[in-house]
């Protein structure tokens, strides 16, 4: 057995006792009688104190920073140490050696690039605050399962080999597939559409592939896409939904992340429902009035997001009826203006981190939005034959975790929050 108690688990009603504790070197001072070391679980960390006479200090002369170690000894109370408690070590095994010096300082003191952090990605990820960035992130993902499961939507799986775009051609990542053309999937929207076709309610957290060219703190090749399609309703249902994930997220995080908030130092914004919907018109129109020459049509990108938000100031936004053209194929137009569409984006102060809409659920109607975008209708056909079968009305989202990740980070990068990034530089590690 490695251990028998977490560092966390320690508490003044062992003291006295004997435990085994398993971990990594976080740091050792010699005080000459005595070594103080510093042991780090994934739990915390505890001060190791390892007198001259015992067994355990004949190893220390072997011991590296960062080597993997088990300690067994006893638990003391003791007001001077850091928190309250240190264990008097009896014997200290070398589980696995670290070699020294290490590339990077993973107490965090000597700050490292993000090229050195991804080069040397197992000891940044052993930094408290990577550590706490996973936590986050594992909990909001619990949560969003967990608010769509309330709502009874059930998770599903799609393929990730593909025969055709659904976000616009230039993005895609061709794949051999014995000896057709494939692609990794851009999205899971058709195989989510046409499950909500038969299953009414799903969602699904999936790797999705973008072969973005750009350079920049918001994009990367692979990114983990948080789908979710729901039958017999319209973008309005499918934004009230997205409100309760996005409050009941933010909250949970505040609540089961108290420690690793504080080690990021970031105070995650408060949520007021419902949340304000603007239309992209009226953004056009405030981006206009700011001075900017922008006109119906043009996208609204994360420079003009962040003229916006000097007028909106709000955390958390929709920008809805965007221009029918400007969205992919599948996006349902607007009745009372073809002009716009049924759609919506979910902003982050001035960073998109979902984008939905009500979909086309006519044959005819999506043949034609094909023909119009300049597709071949034929190329969709394993997709479209579907609609001859009472397809419902639907809607949906796609929300990037990465990106909802810097929202509950203060992070400035998906490259730091995704422990092994991938951009146009990068496939190791
Ligand atoms: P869209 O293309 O807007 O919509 O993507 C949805 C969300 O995914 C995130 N995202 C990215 N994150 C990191 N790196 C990237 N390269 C990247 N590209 C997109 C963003 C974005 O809001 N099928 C539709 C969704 C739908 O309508 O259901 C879609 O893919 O946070």
């Amino acid at each position: 057995m490695f251990r028998t108690h977490f560092i966390s688990e320690l508490n003044d009603n062992l003291d006295g006792k004997e435990v085994k504790l398993a971990g990594w070197v976080h740091n050792i001072r010699n005080l000459g009688g005595k070594v103080f070391l510093i042991l780090r679980d994934k739990s915390g960390t505890v001060q190791v104190v390892v007198e001259k006479s015992s067994k355990a200090y004949e190893v220390l002369n072997q011991l590296s920073l960062e080597s993997a170690i088990s300690i067994t000894g006893s638990v003391k109370k003791d007001e001077r140490a850091p928190n309250g408690i240190e264990v008097h070590a009896k014997e200290i095994s070398i589980i696995s050696v670290s070699k020294s010096p290490l590339p990077l300082d993973v107490s965090g003191k000597v700050k490292a690039d993000i090229d050195t952090r991804l080069r040397e990605r197992l000891l940044d990820l052993r930094r408290p605050e990577m550590q706490a960035v996973l936590k986050i992130q594992s909990v909001a993902v619990k949560s969003f399962r967990e608010t769509l499961y309330k709502n009874g939507f059930i998770e599903v799986f799609t393929p990730k080999i593909i025969a055709s775009a659904t976000e616009g051609g230039a993005q895609l990542f061709p794949v051999m597939y014995f000896g057709k053309d494939a692609f990794l999937a851009q999205s899971p929207q058709l195989y989510k559409e046409l499950l909500a076709g038969a299953i009414e309610r799903v969602f699904e957290i999936a790797p999705a592939w973008r072969a973005e060219e750009s350079d920049t703190p918001y994009h990367l090749s692979e990114f983990i896409s948080m789908d979710v399609e729901m039958a017999f309703a319209d973008y309005n249902q499918v934004m009230q939904l997205i409100e309760q994930i996005m409050y009941n997220m933010i909250n949970d995080v505040k609540r089961e992340c108290e420690k690793e908030l504080k080690v990021l130092n970031h105070t995650l914004p408060d949520v007021a429902l419902p949340l304000r919907r603007i239309t992209y018109s009226e953004a056009i129109e405030i981006l206009q009035n700011k001075g900017l020459n922008i006109k119906f049509g043009d996208d609204i990108g994360t420079p003009e997001l962040r003229l916006l938000n000097e007028e909106i100031k709000e955390n958390l936004y929709f920008i809805i009826d965007w221009p029918w053209l400007s969205r992919p194929f599948y996006t349902k137009q607007k009745s009372d203006n073809p002009q716009l569409s049924e759609s919506f984006d979910l902003i982050y102060k001035w960073l998109e981190i979902a984008s939905g809409s009500s979909r086309n659920y006519i044959r005819e109607v999506l043949e034609n939005s094909l023909k119009v975008r300049g597709l071949n209708p034929t190329s969709f056909e394993f997709f479209l034959k579907w609609f001859d079968y009472g397809m419902p009305p639907h809607a949906g989202f796609g929300m990037g975790l990465a990106r909802v990740m810097l929202m509950l980070t203060g992070l400035q990068s998906v490259k730091e929050v995704v422990p092994f990034p991938r951009d146009k530089k990068r496939l190791t590690p």
